[in-house]
């Protein structure tokens, strides 16, 4: 068995485990309920409390919580033109990928594998890589294992919508309480050029029909959700030319029917797939387009902006991916569940996140009090935990905040190859993490050195690793304070 790959480190560098449990008992923080007041204050606290710990549904968890999928659903009743049957369904994850496929038993034995030894997990999703609602049997067989032997592990679930009205009843009685559906229009015009036919009642539709029925099963499967009360994230794959504007429309209709939130994400189109859209030439959006697309949506259904398009079979902190380390070869035939170390770290998030949404309502409101019009883009490298604590060389991606007057948003990410490997940095990949920081004010990190420091400055970023190990806020509201030459905010970290 490997050792614990996400590392609980993550949250400080400068402070071990066990002290910070001590401190987060001695702080009367032995609950791993308690955590009411670091609810933002956008919130209702009914909702709070159903996703502070889903690290999809709440921007804030992805910082502390980790999910994984296990790939049990591989049969799919819809074609979409982004979508190759070798490979998991791109709805919900990285195309052009093949998962582990597992049976509901195997898929139990990872979940108390991966519990045991993540102690960040706290949502089991099934995306793929078919449909999940489709390929029912397995996905509930795998629910209703793994609710009995870790009930804490919250249920989710991803689908295309076309057999989710048949299944909405049982998701309710399982206390699946977030699910995601694939919307990626709402006018079958525009769905005839995406999915060129379905499965549906025992027989095939292609073309508008197609298009159409799916179009009133999704609508209808969300409305069923919605009535239940169930949280629902809708999806939208972004094609340029072919629904970028209409997705304006879609975030309408899913807002007028009570969807939680709306992910837009980029298409990932490549000849390589073999998908209709790779082999015939469609590109997907660029980082900037997708940002003026999330931009404009920005007053309707709330937006996740942090999604990673996971894997069918992901395990770890959204960004990370570890699943390789728990393909079933390496998990022992025998295990029983451990729960130990997913209590210890809740005490300790929950003592940690109270102090950090405090530092975080601080910075922010030193923005907003400010008064200054300027908006900066800064690139943060961290491991989780919210904190600047990534080594400009070992960073595999960089958060993307906005600063400005509003306070400071979460607004993506971008990807980059590592560029130090084995204490040496690499020539060709600073230039690709130059161009991927394309449009960035300042890059952020906990150590930096002078090389790509100074090329990143000739390209017009500047970097800094004075503020290592500070709350992400913190930081950017210090750095934010210098920029317009006003008292900067002590690190509090
Ligand atoms: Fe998985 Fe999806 Fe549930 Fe999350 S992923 S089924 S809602 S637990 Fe999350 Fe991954 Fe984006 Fe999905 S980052 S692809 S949104
Ligand atoms: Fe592929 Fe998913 Fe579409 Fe099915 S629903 S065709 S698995 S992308």
């Amino acid at each position: 068995m490997p050792a614990p790959i996400v590392s609980l480190e993550a949250l400080t560098s400068t402070t071990t485990f066990d002290q910070l449990l001590a401190t987060a008992k001695s702080a009367g923080c032995t609950s791993p309920s308690c955590g009411s007041s670091e609810k933002p204050d956008d919130l209702d606290p009914v909702v709070w409390e159903r996703i502070k710990d889903h690290p999809c549904f709440s921007e804030e968890a992805h910082h502390y919580f980790a999910r994984m999928h296990v790939a049990v659903a591989p049969a799919c009743n819809v074609q979409c033109n982004y979508c190759n049957r070798k490979y998991d369904c791109a709805n919900e994850s990285r195309p052009g990928v093949v998962s582990e496929k597992l049976t509901p038993d195997q898929a139990l034995r990872k979940v108390i594998a991966v519990a045991n030894e993540v102690p960040q997990l706290s949502v089991l999703g099934i995306a793929g890589p078919g449909d999940a609602c489709y390929d029912w049997k397995k996905t509930k067989a795998t629910f209703e294992r793994v609710a009995r032997e870790i009930p804490d592990v919250k249920l989710c679930i991803s689908t295309n919508g076309l057999a989710l009205p048949d299944r909405v009843a049982e998701l309710a009685d399982m206390n699946v309480d977030h699910v995601t559906i694939t919307i990626n229009m709402v006018d079958p015009e525009v769905g005839a050029k995406i999915y060129p036919w379905i499965f549906h009642g025992h027989r095939r539709y292609t073309g508008i029909e197609a298009a159409r029925i799916l179009h009133e099963r999704q609508m209808l499967g969300l409305e069923m959700l919605s009535a239940r009360g169930i949280l629902t994230k809708i999806n939208s794959v972004v094609i340029p030319a072919v629904n970028d504007e209409h997705l304006i429309e879609v975030n309408k209709w899913v807002k007028e029917r009570g969807a939680f939130l709306h992910n837009v994400m980029p298409l990932i189109s490549d000849p390589a797939h073999g998908t209709h859209y790779g082999l015939t030439g469609q590109r997907g959006p660029n980082a900037t387009e997708l940002k003026a697309l999330q931009d404009r949506l920005e007053g309707g259904a709330k937006l996740m902006r942090h999604c990673r398009q996971c894997r069918a079979d992901a395990v770890g902190l959204i960004g990370e991916d570890d699943g390789q380390e728990f393909t079933l070869d390496r998990i022992p035939t025998e295990v029983t569940y451990d729960a130990s170390k997913r209590e210890a770290y809740r005490e300790v998030v929950a003592h940690e996140r109270r102090d950090h949404m405090a530092a975080r309502s601080k910075a922010i409101g030193m923005l907003k009090a400010a008064g200054s019009g300027k908006s900066l883009l800064v690139a943060v490298a961290t491991k989780g935990g919210g904190r600047v604590n990534d080594h400009f060389g070992h960073a595999k991606e960089f958060q993307i905040y906005e600063a400005s007057p509003r306070g400071i948003t979460f607004v993506g990410h971008r990807k980059v190859e590592q560029y130090c490997l084995g204490g040496w940095g690499e020539k060709g990949t600073l230039a690709a993490i130059i161009a991927a920081l394309g449009g960035i004010d300042i890059v952020l990190c906990a150590k930096i050195g002078d090389c790509p420091k100074d090329q990143l400055a000739e390209a017009g970023i500047r970097a800094s690793d004075a503020y290592g190990h500070d709350y992400i806020e913190t930081a950017i509201s210090a750095l934010y304070a210098a920029e317009l030459s006003v008292q900067p905010l002590a690190a509090t970290a």
